[in-house]
């Protein structure tokens, strides 16, 4: 067990990299820096994109931070900041967990995003310092767009400061219109889950123009134009989805660039910028009111556990009551179905009983001595307290 780190330690290149973030204080930005993701299907240009925009806020003196989320890329055009390769080796991972290639990359993320709350301590940090965080991802777009870790990074990164989606798409091989609305079918499908601002790169416009993308999605009967010159082309499913997609692109940014040549990179950090606008105006408001919904939630449920837990108390009279903090909250602590409840009196067990079928004694404890109990009574007495002060009780 050499190579596969199980405790693994985030590894900040930028204490021996000398690039130019500290050398440029005069930049020094008051706001948070932008986060940019970079998605996009296999081959597309990710990468070379990455290192375009590198090289450009760079060049710029405008202060960038660069993480690689890809366990599997074996040569990079630069060298990342912070390097999920330094932290966990992706073959290690495919041996020891014998695992397949998209399985090693999963779980290699899935060790990764264990310890991206020290990517963010890091991030944290040189916050004042930086404009932009870019971060690249696996090759196999959906490893990162539909995994957990996927998804807790993308979530950390979205909560921590303004952050954009960059969907970065192959132009020449877009230009089939089937072929173009399948990829922003998922490009849709990713803003839809992450409720986050996009901008979609159309890449290697030094190859193929990307007017006709631009034509699709502003002018309907265009794209109507062209789908009925394709030969398989499906009918009324194909009008329905796009016309869903109308509204899709009214969302979004757009920007051709080509990530060989730096075509259209000054665009690209325009549309980003309108991005981060979007970002504050309508996602950031619907981020927080979906955080706040979740610990609503989760305080109603305490609220109703003790409930429950203190009717139970007065029920008993006295007698000794254990409360399960794991149980579902939501049976009923009445019913037949002794294991679903959370929480009942002591009184309601048979202690000689051999029922096979009420395995679940194990879940509740008897008290020992009288100090058990009063440990529990005081927990007892400190939720209570808690809900008080929280004015989530009127007792
Ligand atoms: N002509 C042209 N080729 C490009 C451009 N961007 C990338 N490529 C080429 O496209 C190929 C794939 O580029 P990558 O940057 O590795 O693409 P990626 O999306 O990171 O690939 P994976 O991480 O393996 O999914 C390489 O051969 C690049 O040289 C571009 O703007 N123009
Ligand atoms: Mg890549």
């Amino acid at each position: 067990m050499t190579t596969v780190n199980k405790e693994p330690q985030i590894k900040d290149n930028n204490n021996n990299n000398n690039n130019n973030n500290e050398n440029n204080n005069n930049n020094v930005t008051e706001k948070k820096p932008t986060n940019l993701i970079i998605l996009g299907m296999a081959g597309s240009g990710k990468t070379t994109l990455l290192q375009r925009l590198r090289a450009h806020i760079y060049e710029n003196k405008i202060p960038g931070y660069i993480i690689n989320l890809d366990p599997a890329v074996a040569n990079l055009p630069y060298t990342p900041n912070i390097d999920i390769r330094d932290t966990v080796n992706y073959k290690e991972v495919m041996k020891q967990y014998n695992l397949g290639p998209n399985g090693g990359i999963v779980t290699s993320l899935n060790l990764f995003s264990t310890k991206f709350d020290k990517v963010l301590e890091i991030l944290e940090r040189r916050a004042n310092q930086l404009k932009y965080v870019i971060l690249d991802t696996p090759g196999q777009i959906e490893v990162f767009t539909w995994s957990a870790s996927g998804s807790i990074i993308t979530e950390l990164m979205a909560s921590s400061g303004p952050t954009v989606l960059v969907y970065v798409i192959d132009t020449p091989r877009t230009i089939e219109p089937t072929t173009f609305m399948s990829n922003m079918l998922y490009a849709c499908s990713i803003m839809y889950k992450s409720r986050l601002p996009m901008v979609i790169a159309f890449n290697k416009v030094d190859v193929t123009d990307h007017q006709f993308a631009e034509e699709w999605m502003t002018d309907f009967d265009s794209f109507q134009d062209a789908l009925t010159a394709d030969p398989t082309y499906m009918g009324s499913l194909t009008r329905s989805l796009s016309l869903v997609l109308e509204e899709f692109y009214s969302q979004l940014q757009s920007v051709g660039v080509s990530a060989v040549d730096g075509t259209g990179i000054d665009t690209f950090f325009e549309k980003v910028d309108l991005a981060v606008g979007d970002y504050y105006k309508y996602y950031k408001t619907d981020l927080e009111k979906m955080k706040s919904e979740q610990l609503r939630k989760q305080e109603e449920q305490q609220v109703k556990q003790f409930e429950k837990l203190k009717k139970d108390l007065e029920d008993s009279k006295g007698a000794k009551v254990v409360y399960d903090f794991k149980s579902d909250p939501n049976k009923d602590s009445t019913g037949s179905n002794k294991k679903n409840q959370v929480y009942r009196t002591l009184n309601d067990f048979d202690e000689n009983s051999d029922d096979e079928n009420d395995d679940d004694e194990d879940d509740y404890q008897d008290y020992e001595n009288d100090e058990e109990r009063e440990l529990d009574q005081k927990e007892y007495n400190d939720l209570m307290n808690y809900m008080k002060n929280n004015k989530l009780s009127d007792k």
